[in-house]
Formats: C-alpha cells, sequence, structure tokens
C-alpha cells in the first residue's frame, strides 16, 4: 500500500534537493524542508501522493508518525518540481488537524445567510437532496439543475451525476481565469499550447507572475532557463517577486499590454525578423497582417503603454534574434480587461512569426498519454442521453456565446439567469469545490440569486461563503483522507499520478467517489455508478495500460517507460502539425472569429480611462495563498492574515492617506475596508490587493470580515467574444476613513 523509505532514500531526497538549491537563493519558496531525525523510527510511513493545496497537484510524500501526519514534501523523483513543494503544500497539515474544518454534513435551519444550520446524518442529507431535485426535475426538467466545479481528478463523478440526471447546465471557474486566452488559442491553433520554459532563452511575460503566483513546476522550469542565462522580460504594473528576478521589468501602464504586442508584430514584421519557412508553412493570413498592422508602430504603443518606444523595438529585436528557443507567454489568469482575448491572439500571432512551435525552449501541444502508450480507461456506465435543452448560459448556442467553451459555461451568467428564469428556470445548484460567493464578480447579485433557489448544496472542506447560503452542506474528506481516480499530467512527458488516502478520515467525511454515488442513488439516476469502491474504479482506470491500483499506490505515479519529450518539429522543420482550425493552418487572420462577426485581426482597444480621483483596481494572489481556498488555514494564516490597500506615495498623500492609515475602497457597488500599504512599488494610478479576502462565512473564523473582497466591489461584465469576466476594468476611489 505505501512505500517505506529507509534514510538512505530520503539522503538522496537530500542530495537532489541540494543540487537544486545550488541555483540560488530565489529557490527559497520552494525548499522542501528535509525529514529529519537520525534512523527512521518504528511507526514511521513515507506515502506518495498528490498535493491538493492548488491545481498543480504537485507530487509529494507524506511523512506519517503513529498515525499522525507530521510533514509533507515533495516527491525526489518528479523532474519537473525538482523535488520542491511550495508553502501552501507544506501547510495542508494544518488544513487536515484545522479545528475549523466541516466535519459531518449540514441542513439549514435558519434564514439563508444566517448561519443556523444543523448536523445531519449523511442519510438524511441525501434524502434532502434527492427529495427536492426529483420535484424540481418533475416541474421544470433537469436543466433546472445547475452544477459547478473547479476542475479536479473527481470530475467524473460529478460529470456522470450531472449527466445522469440530463441537465447541460454543467460549470467550471474557467470564465473567471484563462478562458479569453483558452478561445484565443482554440480560433488560432484550434487547440492549446503550452511552454518549454526550461529550454527557453528569451521569454517575455505580461504579468504572468511566475515567482509569486506560483505554480512548482512551471517556476522550476524559468529557473532553470535563467539558471542558464535566459533572460526574462516581465510587465506589471507591479513591482512583484517576478519582476525582482527578471532581466527587466516594465511598469506598464493597466490594460495596454494588447499596444506593446502589437507594436512587437509590427517591428518583427517591418524589419522581416520573422521565420519566413515556418510562416509560410503553417500561417494563413499573413498577407492581410502585413497592412493591418502599419498603423501600431512602437511610438504609437509608448504613448499607450508609459514604456519608451526604444524599449518596446529592443524586446522584439531580441525575441527575433532568439527564435526559435524564445517565446511570449500565453499567461493564465486572463479575465482582465475587455482586450484580452484580442491579446492572446497577438500573443499567438508573435510566437508564429518567430517560429517556435515544437521545437525546443518554444511552445507546444500536449502530447497525452494515448501517444506513448493507452488513455485511462473508465468503469463501465451507460451512454448518457444527450440533454434535451441547450446550455442556459449561451456558451457555445449561435447568436449568443458561440464561442465560449460548452465544457465551461459562463459562470458569473449564472445568477441572471437564476434571477430572470431566462431562458429557462433554474432552481438548484450543486457547488463542488468551488465557492462562487467568493470568487464571482458582483457578490452581492450572486448571494440575492441563491436566495431565490429551491436547492443550493455545496461540497467542501470549509463551511466557505457559499456554503453559508447552502440548505445542505456536505462534507468531503480532505485530500489526505482520500483516494481519488488517477489523473493524467500531461506536459512535454505524459504521468500518471494518484492521490491516495494517507490517514482515515478524522471526521463523519467522505470522499466523493462515495458521495456522487450515493447522492445518485438518493436522485434516481444510480445506475451510472455501478463501482463499488475507488479501488474497482482505479482497476478499470489502469487496465488498459498494464497496471493495477497497487502499482500506482506505491510509486504515485508512472510515466510510459523511456518516454521522452515529442518535439515534433525537432528533426524536420516542415513536420506537419496537429492544428485543428478549419483552415488547418495557425490562422493569423481568422476566418472563423469573421464569420461570427468579431475582428479576424487582434484590433486595440483602449482600456477605459478612470474619472478624476478614481484608480485602477488591480489584484493578484498571494505566494502563500491560493485564490480564496487558504486564507483560514492555520499555518497560512500566520504567514499573511488580510490584505492591505497598496498605493503608490503620490496617491497616497493626494489622499492625505500615511502607511497603515485605515481606508475605504469604494466602487460603484460597494465600498471595503483595510489598512493601506503605500509603496513605490506600484503605478499611481493603480491601486493593489491581494485576491481572497472580505470573507463573509464565520466558519472561516480567523478571517471573517477581514479586508477587501474584490468581488464585492466589482461588477459582472462579460467579453463578448470568449465568455470571460473582465475583471480588472473597473476604477475604485480610496479615501481615509
Ligand atoms: N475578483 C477576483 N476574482 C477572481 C480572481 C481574482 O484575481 N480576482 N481569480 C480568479 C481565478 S484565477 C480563479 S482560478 C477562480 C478560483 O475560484 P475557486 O475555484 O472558487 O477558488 P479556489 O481557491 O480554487 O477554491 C475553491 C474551493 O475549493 C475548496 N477545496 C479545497 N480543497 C478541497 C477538497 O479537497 N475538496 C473539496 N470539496 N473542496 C476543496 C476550497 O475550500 C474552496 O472553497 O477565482 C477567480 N476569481
Ligand atoms: N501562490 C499562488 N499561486 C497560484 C495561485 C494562487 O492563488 N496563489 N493561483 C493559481 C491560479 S488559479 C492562477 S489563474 C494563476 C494566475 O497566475 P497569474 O496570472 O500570474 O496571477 P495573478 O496574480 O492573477 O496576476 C498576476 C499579475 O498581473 C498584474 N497585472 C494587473 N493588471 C495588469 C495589466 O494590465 N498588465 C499586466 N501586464 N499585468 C497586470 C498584477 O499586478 C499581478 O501581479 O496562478 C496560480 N498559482
Ligand atoms: S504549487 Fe504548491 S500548493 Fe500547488 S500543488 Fe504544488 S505544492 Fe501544492
Ligand atoms: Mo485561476
Amino acid at each position: 500500500m505505501e512505500r517505506r523509505m529507509t534514510r538512505r532514500t530520503l539522503l538522496g531526497a537530500a542530495a537532489a534537493t541540494g543540487a537544486a538549491l545550488a541555483l540560488g537563493p530565489r529557490l527559497r519558496w520552494f525548499e522542501p524542508a528535509l525529514a529529519t531525525g537520525p534512523a527512521e523510527p518504528a511507526g514511521v510511513r513515507f506515502v506518495p501522493s498528490a498535493c491538493e493545496m492548488c491545481t498543480a497537484r504537485c507530487p509529494i510524500i507524506v511523512r506519517v508518525r503513529d498515525g499522525v501526519v507530521e510533514k509533507i514534501e515533495g516527491n525526489p523523483k518528479e523532474g519537473a518540481t525538482g523535488g520542491a513543494i511550495c508553502a501552501r503544500g507544506n501547510a495542508a497539515v494544518s488544513l487536515l488537524y484545522d479545528p475549523d474544518r466541516l466535519k459531518y454534513p449540514l441542513i439549514r435551519t435558519g434564514e439563508r445567510g444566517s448561519g443556523e444550520f444543523r448536523r445531519a446524518t449523511w442519510d438524511e442529507a441525501y434524502a434532502y437532496i434527492g427529495e427536492r431535485l426529483t420535484k424540481i426535475k418533475a416541474e421544470h426538467g433537469p436543466e433546472a439543475l445547475a452544477v459547478a466545479r473547479r476542475p479536479n481528478p473527481n470530475d467524473p463523478f460529478l460529470l456522470t451525476f450531472a449527466q445522469a440526471f440530463g441537465t447541460p447546465n454543467v460549470f467550471t471557474h474557467e470564465s473567471t481565469c484563462p478562458q479569453s486566452r483558452n478561445v484565443a488559442l482554440e480560433t488560432t491553433f484550434g487547440t492549446l499550447m503550452f511552454h518549454d520554459y526550461a529550454n527557453c532563452d528569451y521569454l517575455v511575460l505580461f504579468g504572468r507572475n511566475h515567482f509569486e503566483t506560483l505554480t512548482v513546476p512551471q517556476a522550476q522550469g524559468v529557473i532553470k532557463a535563467q539558471a542558464r542565462g535566459a533572460r526574462v522580460i516581465y510587465l506589471d504594473p507591479r513591482f512583484t517577486p517576478t519582476a525582482a528576478q527578471a532581466t527587466k521589468h516594465y511598469a506598464i501602464r493597466p490594460g495596454t499590454d494588447l499596444a506593446f504586442a502589437l507594436a512587437m508584430i509590427h517591428v518583427i514584421v517591418r524589419e522581416k525578423l520573422y521565420d519566413p519557412a515556418f510562416v509560410a508553412t503553417y500561417a494563413a493570413g499573413f498577407d492581410e497582417l502585413e497592412p493591418f498592422i502599419a498603423p501600431y508602430t512602437p511610438a504609437w504603443a509608448a504613448e499607450q503603454t508609459g514604456i519608451p518606444a526604444a524599449e518596446i523595438v529592443q524586446v522584439a529585436r531580441d525575441l527575433a534574434l532568439n527564435k526559435p528557443r524564445s517565446a511570449v507567454e500565453y499567461g493564465w489568469f486572463t479575465a482582465s480587461f475587455a482586450s484580452d482575448f484580442q491579446l492572446r491572439r497577438a500573443i499567438a500571432i508573435l510566437n508564429t512569426l518567430l517560429g517556435n512551435l515544437e521545437v525546443p525552449g518554444g511552445t507546444f501541444f500536449t502530447k497525452g498519454l494515448a501517444k506513448y502508450a493507452k488513455p485511462l480507461g473508465s468503469w463501465k456506465r451507460p451512454t448518457p442521453p444527450k440533454p434535451g435543452k441547450p446550455r442556459a448560459d449561451g456558451a457555445g448556442v449561435p447568436g449568443r456565446y458561440p464561442l465560449a467553451p460548452v465544457k465551461d459555461g459562463i459562470i458569473h451568467h449564472l445568477p441572471e439567469i437564476i434571477m430572470t428564469g431566462q431562458p429557462y428556470p433554474v432552481k438548484a445548484f450543486l457547488a463542488y469545490r468551488f465557492d462562487p460567493v467568493a470568487s464571482v464578480p458582483d457578490q452581492q447579485r450572486t448571494i440575492a440569486a441563491f436566495k431565490q433557489l429551491d436547492l443550493l448544496v455545496t461540497m467542501d472542506v470549509y463551511l466557505t461563503d457559499t456554503a453559508l447560503y447552502s440548505d445542505v452542506v456536505l462534507p468531503e474528506c480532505s485530500f489526505l483522507e482520500r483516494t481519488d481516480p488517477a489523473f493524467e499530467v500531461s506536459s512535454l512527458v505524459p504521468k500518471i499520478r494518484l492521490r491516495q488516502q494517507i490517514v482515515p478520515p478524522m471526521h463523519d467525511t467522505r470522499p466523493a467517489w462515495r458521495v456522487f454515488k450515493e447522492l445518485a442513488g438518493a436522485a434516481g439516476i444510480g445506475d451510472s455508478f455501478g463501482y463499488r469502491d475507488i479501488d474497482e474504479v482505479l482497476t478499470a482506470q489502469l487496465a488498459p495500460l498494464g497496471l493495477t491500483p497497487d502499482d500506482l499506490k506505491k510509486a504515485g505515479q508512472w510515466a510510459p517507460p523511456d518516454a521522452k519529450p515529442i518535439y515534433l518539429r525537432q528533426q524536420n522543420r516542415q513536420a506537419p502539425l496537429p492544428l485543428a482550425t478549419k483552415s488547418k493552418k495557425i490562422d493569423v487572420y481568422s476566418e472563423h472569429l469573421h464569420e461570427f462577426g468579431f475582428p479576424p485581426l487582434p484590433v486595440y482597444t483602449a482600456p477605459p480611462q478612470p474619472l478624476e480621483n478614481r484608480l485602477y483596481f488591480v489584484q493578484g494572489k498571494s505566494a502563500v495563498h491560493t485564490n480564496i481556498a487558504t486564507q483560514n488555514v492555520p499555518w497560512l494564516h500566520e504567514l499573511r492574515a488580510t490584505n492591505e490597500v497598496w498605493l503608490h506615495p503620490t496617491a497616497a498623500a493626494a489622499r492625505g492617506i500615511k502607511d497603515g492609515d485605515l481606508v475605504a475602497v469604494r466602487s460603484d457597488r460597494a465600498e471595503q475596508r483595510a489598512r493601506a500599504k503605500v509603496t513605490e512599488f506600484i503605478r499611481p494610478e493603480t491601486v493593489f490587493v491581494y485576491h481572497g479576502w472580505g470573507r463573509l462565512s464565520p466558519g472561516l473564523s480567523r478571517v471573517t470580515g477581514k479586508g477587501v473582497s474584490g468581488n464585492r466591489l466589482l461588477p459582472a461584465r462579460t467579453d463578448p467574444i470568449s465568455g470571460s469576466a473582465l475583471l480588472r476594468d473597473t476604477f475604485v476611489e480610496v479615501l481615509k476613513v
């Protein structure tokens, strides 16, 4: 079941870490604490698993002594992480033992939002949900149920539940995260693209804050590149840890990144610095690009961005000089300004001009397990009927949001649908590993809508802000107390990884595979869950690969033997690429966008300008917290207990604000209070807060009511092309209280 590590293997891990540390002090965030103690005493186990403190799901080794989890470390065998984990991964121990965790099912007894619940048994909770779902289905049809989750290894259970119930209204969080990027990439290449950070020589980052807003494997890739001498150009209105590590930081004016990108295209085209053979072989519409890009000069971009024209020219030339081992990163959180979709299109065009696809140090198509071995299998389940109605949010629906992905939807439209009953009634909502009240803009509207529902169910590990308004709260086992299905981690080389149970559940909590099976039984759709336990699910998954659940439990992860990175164009620069656009080419000029009435080339729209006294309201994530998930996790709370309002000294002085003063941040929607942090690390027309505070639920006892919630201040605006939320194009006033 588990892997016993001897002192010798531990020393091996220490040596590997030592090698990584030799890269320099910037590694300090990733340094795994090493197991201590002279010898491995009896009663100590080391079990491989996968972290769930964020969705990078790094491989970990958990040290357990006499049934108590003592320490979490990175799995030293993982090359991509260098055997390291981050502070959040380390702190999972304190989540496991946090007295604030959900300990048993809850059924609401008071008004929604009152926080009055009673302890319920699982059977009571299932019966409550099952009865209401059956009634809602009979009265309004199955599409009256919406479900949402942050994608995770338990997706097959939630998706099977939704499909068997018959609803098309399945959401992810994506419209508040990378949707404009994803749609731009799918429009241009027909699929997503990824970066070969470690082998890159010149990398341009539009606010991708690798050394603060982390995933360990990506950050390690950038560190490896920099250790070889790679240059990193970083644009952010704020001076961040990535700015500190970058070759060059430009404090760009918020929302003007597209101007910088267009001017770089201008220089590369005008000076003929692109890869002509690549463009001729793979690109469609280059002829249209030339006249289109002519007006977007560096001088014009300098006015927009506040960055000198000569600097823009230099970055463009350096990018081209280093091609194909150079890239402009597509970014991750891209739910920001209305120009974001076209920014990601412009970046796609830049990478095309550099000819960096499928060569080391460039960009690549993901190579799934099926390319090397066989895809994972599944337990046997009946083919679900096709939902009778289209999605309520219009994602993928002609005339509404035809390009927004059907599999993700537009979660920030759900409140409107519930409130108006248009295009049809949605009466029940299930939130799994997702907290829309905290995460989705226009919190007031989300709450008002949730209060109108006939049924709201949350499944989480904490009493979240969404749970606070729920009828039933289902406690999932924490990730250290459960086994999930194996999941694929596909990068240059595919792998499968397993999260396995380390210790028995401490409370009356259950794993997802069990909850959805039992809930399906109560809702009369149990036929789709014909497995007995998670081992049966794992057996079915692994059978095509000739592996058993025990194989994976021992090692924690598996890669096809001798799997080497595949770069499709490494040997043959004309090799076919799996471009899934209609033209089968890279759509520099997009007929597809044109057909839907959207600009086929990345036309610039300037960001809205702040009225007098107002400031751009910008948020970002902290190195020691994950989005809205960890503010209450004890060890992480100790590291950062609240957020502050970052103001430039000139903006502060103009408002009579001193460092540490209590200030009010006011938008058209609401007012929030926190302490001012007066700092030169931010542009004067911009105010910044870390995302994740201003929480409502008393169940998050350490943080309730502390700091600023962005989503209380923001309206829910939508990019008409991708369906992405626009979370950075709002202005706020800041006043001394
Ligand atoms: N204003 C504003 N809004 C934003 C952002 C922003 O910067 N500003 N960022 C956006 C981004 S990038 C994203 S990705 C979204 C994220 O939005 P969410 O997906 O809502 O946020 P997460 O922090 O990932 O965590 C979701 C929930 O998962 C729960 N959870 C953690 N582990 C487990 C588990 O093992 N089981 C269960 N059942 N639950 C678990 C946590 O307790 C938390 O309630 O928010 C977006 N919203
Ligand atoms: N520690 C930690 N790591 C995380 C997460 C976390 O919450 N904590 N969340 C994970 C998730 S879900 C995501 S989506 C990724 C997000 O990864 P990123 O996209 O890197 O993260 P953000 O923190 O949302 O934003 C990054 C930076 O954008 C800057 N910015 C704001 N406006 C502009 C602008 O107009 N132009 C430019 N160029 N920059 C601007 C902000 O100042 C901020 O520093 O991180 C992932 N990793
Ligand atoms: S990046 Fe940190 S929190 Fe995320 S999975 Fe890896 S160790 Fe865990
Ligand atoms: Mo995200």
